[in-house]
């Protein structure tokens, strides 16, 4: 992990000694804020003054509003360290995103149970080292609490500057969407990324289908669940039909909602597929081929391999199905304080495995066709360990045994269902509590969706359960 050093010009639209600054311009709108770009780089600038010599790194609760925004901005132009901490976290969570990242302020609304204690720089050493990345995302793994995912300045600029290349993304273009501001769609390319390029962006608020209709712009973003509500509502999808972009990503987006988009908006949607760890590799072209299940053809300066399953390079023939492995300059510079995780993703070689299975044509176009775990859920866009929820059920009183699993969902893409052998009389009554109970402790994005009681779990003859039999069930 290279020490780097913080470059002002990382969010170069706010660089006042840029030759060709418009202050007046517009940069940000979010609820009922709007900046300038000079009134975003002053706000940004006077909280960063109140950041000085603070060693960080500063954990901020990321609402949708003009507040959080500026503290990130602020973080990244004083070059100290910040966790966004999902606004919808519990205590559990919150604690560990404090306690591992080492976090030494907290900006933004305290949590409702109160907030941990701080690090104090003076009695003990920052986890981070010597080390200042500029962004640490928390990202759920298949087992365990989730992991601090450590992006420099550098690779998020290598990133924003190669989709802005591939997107033909200038600051004549307008971004709109209603993301979460702590995860790389919403907040990287959603706001860091507008604010690069220098293209003035619309927070919705929240990812709703009227509200995106009602907002002007050129690019809209979204995860699959978005697009699918906005396909079945006609009157939003055709209003955003002057746009030039509309872009999904964050988990697959299904082949109807892809046909019904084109139809309604008169142009299919742009696909691409990241990683909190890789961020932005692969995407289809403004004027290139937009396939309906395909996510395109790697960025510039990525490279991408398929693994089969015994070990070897499969061809890229449009039909072998293997572990998607990449070579990136966007890489992150490894999970914090855990390099035995950060090693088990990469190859001998040096390449990153991203535990996606993909095939690849001739062509390089690339089809997500599933990931090798099943511990590890897209729902809604969000990436849910189900290691974590079922030690959180687990650890209730009336649970005696939990498995979940991730399960087809026309909305959601998938959703999680939790498999409970319980010590208390099973029922809705019990279901209710159990999903508050998860909500509660983790977040409320992470609670499973439904419940279902069993009077065990099949396991096989290691005494494993066999998740992909529950799934079926
Ligand atoms: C929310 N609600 C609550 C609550 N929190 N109610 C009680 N208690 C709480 N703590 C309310 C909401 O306001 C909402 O009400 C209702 O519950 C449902 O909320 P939800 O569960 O959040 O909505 P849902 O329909 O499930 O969400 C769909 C969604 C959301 C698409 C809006 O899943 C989402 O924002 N996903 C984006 C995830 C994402 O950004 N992933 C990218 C990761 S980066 P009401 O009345 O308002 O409806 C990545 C890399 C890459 O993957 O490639 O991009
Ligand atoms: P996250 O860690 O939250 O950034 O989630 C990354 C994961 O989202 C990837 O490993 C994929 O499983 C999934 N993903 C992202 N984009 C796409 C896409 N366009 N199609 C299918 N899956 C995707």
């Amino acid at each position: 992990m290279p020490a780097i050093t913080p470059t002002p010009s990382f969010l170069a639209s706010l660089d006042p000694s840029a030759p060709d600054a418009d202050d007046s311009a517009r940069a940000l709108t979010i609820g009922d804020r709007t900046f300038t770009r000079g009134g975003l780089f002053e706000a940004a600038e006077r909280l960063g003054r109140t950041l000085d010599g603070e060693e960080g790194p500063v954990a901020v609760n990321a609402l949708p509003t003009a507040e959080t925004v500026v503290a990130i901005v602020a973080c990244l132009l004083s070059g100290v360290p910040v966790v966004p901490v999902p606004p919808d976290s519990g205590p559990a969570e919150i604690a560990h995103f404090l306690r591992d990242s080492g976090a030494t302020r907290w900006l933004g609304p305290e949590p409702a149970g109160g907030l941990p204690p701080l690090r104090n720089p003076g009695s003990s050493a920052s986890p981070l080292g010597t080390h200042r990345p500029a962004v640490i995302f928390y990202t759920s793994g298949t087992t365990g609490t989730p992991k601090g995912v450590l992006h420099s300045h550098a690779t998020l600029a290598h990133g924003l500057d190669a989709l802005a290349e591939a997107w033909e993304w200038t600051p004549d273009d307008s971004v709109v969407h209603g993301l979460p501001l702590f995860h790389l769609h919403g907040l990287v390319l959603g706001v860091l990324g507008a604010l690069r390029v220098g293209s003035p962006v619309t927070h919705t608020g929240k990812a709703k289908p009227a509200l995106y209709a009602s907002t002007p712009g050129t690019m809209y973003f979204g995860v699959p669940t978005v697009w699918s509500r906005i396909a079945q509502d006609e009157e939003a999808a055709r209003a955003l039909s002057p746009a030039r972009l509309v872009v999904s990503g964050s988990a697959p987006l299904p082949v109807p909602v892809f046909d019904r988009l084109k139809h309604l908006l008169g142009a299919p949607p742009i696909e691409r597929y990241g990683m909190s760890e890789t961020l932005i590799t692969l995407s289809t072209r403004p004027r290139g081929e937009r396939r309906p299940g395909w996510v395109g053809t790697a960025l510039p300066g990525v490279e991408t391999r398929l693994r089969a399953e015994d070990g070897g390079l499969l061809p890229a023939d449009g039909d072998s199905v293997g572990v998607l492995e990449v070579r990136t300059p966007t890489l992150f510079d490894g999970y914090l304080g855990r390099p035995d995780a950060t090693a088990d993703a990469a190859t001998p070689d040096g390449w990153f495995t991203t535990g996606d299975l993909a095939v690849r044509d001739a062509g390089g176009f690339h089809r997500i066709v599933g990931r090798s775990s099943t511990d590890l859920v897209k729902s809604g866009g969000y990436r849910i360990g189900t290691g974590e929820v079922e030690g959180v059920l687990l650890d209730h009183p009336a649970v005696s045994e939990a498995a979940v699993v991730g399960v087809a969902d026309d909305d959601l893409g998938q959703r999680l269902v939790a498999y409970v052998v319980a010590t208390d009389p099973p029922g809705p009554e019990l279901a209710r509590t159990l999903v508050a109970h998860a909500a509660a402790t983790l977040s409320w994005h992470k609670r499973p969706r439904e419940i279902r009681f069993l009077d065990s779990l099949p396991r096989n003859a290691m005494g494993k359960v066999q998740k992909r039999r529950l799934a079926q069930t």
